[in-house]
């Protein structure tokens, strides 16, 4: 495997579905010990995130020469050339857009949770809109339908981006609404999505409070 000369750090939040999924990438692909972490909280006002993303988000990955990259899918795409294993994110081919458009999927289903999550804990009570949470709502089930469309297709072991962006926003999800009935009319989904948290770099990757 590649060694990265001087060790990445990575401006992240333990509660950052997004900077989850880049730590899970890392672990499966096997460069989690050349990262160093910085936790950050991106809404604190003293913040020096934006020093390293001029967006004030996370993860942000510092490279050692002064470079810093964001957001996720750049972060995922850089490490994924870092090693010499098989490609999480494939070179070519039907497979490649087929994970770049899950990623996507995934992606967009934490963007949904994370804008229902600041509409109805951040926002004060009587500035709430509540058909700004209905659209999100409909995003995260329109969303989970198609997964659960093609579940059945998800390859078994070799995941790639795609898959792990997926497991990700459905431990988000269950993160942040323990309890909620989003999965209820999907159950092939529901079966991955529990077989998937036996997954040594999702169970190492617990968000906590
Ligand atoms: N598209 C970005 C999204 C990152 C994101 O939304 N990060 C959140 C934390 S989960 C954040 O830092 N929010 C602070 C803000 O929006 O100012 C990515 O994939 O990295």
């Amino acid at each position: 495997m590649a060694q990265n000369p001087t060790p990445m750090l990575l401006r992240f939040s333990p509660t950052s579905p997004f900077a989850r999924k880049v730590l899970v990438l890392a672990e499966d692909i096997g460069l989690r010990e050349q990262i160093q972490l910085v936790p950050t909280n991106p809404w604190a006002a003293d913040t020096d995130l934006p020093a390293c993303n001029p967006l004030g988000m996370v993860p942000a990955l510092g490279l050692g020469s002064g470079e810093w990259l964001y957001d996720s899918p750049v972060i995922c795409a850089y490490l994924d050339s870092l090693h010499s294993g098989r490609r999480r994110i494939p070179d070519n081919g039907p497979s490649r857009w087929t994970a770049l458009r899950r990623q996507a999927l995934g992606d967009g289903l934490m963007e949904a949770g994370l804008k229902l999550r600041i509409e109805t804990t951040m926002r004060p009570a009587a500035l709430r809109w509540a058909d700004w949470c209905a659209r999100q709502d409909a995003k995260i089930r329109r969303a989970l339908q198609a997964l659960e469309g093609e579940v059945l297709t998800f390859p078994r072991e070799d995941w790639t981006i795609g898959e792990i962006t997926i497991a990700v926003a459905l431990g988000y999800l269950d993160f942040r609404w323990p309890g909620h009935d989003w999965l209820r009319d999907c159950p092939q989904l529901a079966v991955w999505s529990e077989h998937q948290k036996t997954r040594p770099c999702l169970q190492s990757t617990m968000p906590v409070e």
